[in-house]
């Protein structure tokens, strides 16, 4: 029953390396937080997956991303809450339908 200690530490090691590394180019993320989108622009190559999260205090209000298209549509996010699209290519004009007032844009080459 010989047993080999030192790999399995290594391969923990190896996926906690992978976990932790930055998101990678299919991936970019949009910040909800303080009735605002940030970036406000958000510029990204076609195929990439963007992110949205509702990072406001628990209690605040819920925002959604809604494209001026159409091209999507989240339903109300709550403080934690996600949504992620993968738009097609061009320029997508955006907004919170619950506050009007919070836009943003996402360019996708
Ligand atoms: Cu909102």
């Amino acid at each position: 029953m010989g047993s080999t200690p030192a790999r399995p530490r290594s391969g923990r090691l190896h996926a906690f390396r992978r976990s932790s590394s930055p998101p990678g180019p299919d991936t970019a993320f949009v910040v909800i937080q303080g009735f605002a989108f940030t970036p406000a622009v958000t510029q990204v190559v076609a195929g990439t997956r963007v992110v949205w999260i509702n990072c406001e205090p628990s209690g605040t209000p819920g925002h959604t991303t809604t494209a001026v298209s159409g091209a999507w549509d989240s339903p109300t996010l709550t403080s934690g809450e996600v949504f992620s699209d993968v738009p097609a290519a061009g320029s997508h004009d955006y907004y919170c339908r619950v506050h009007p007032f919070m836009t943003g844009q996402v360019v996708v080459q």
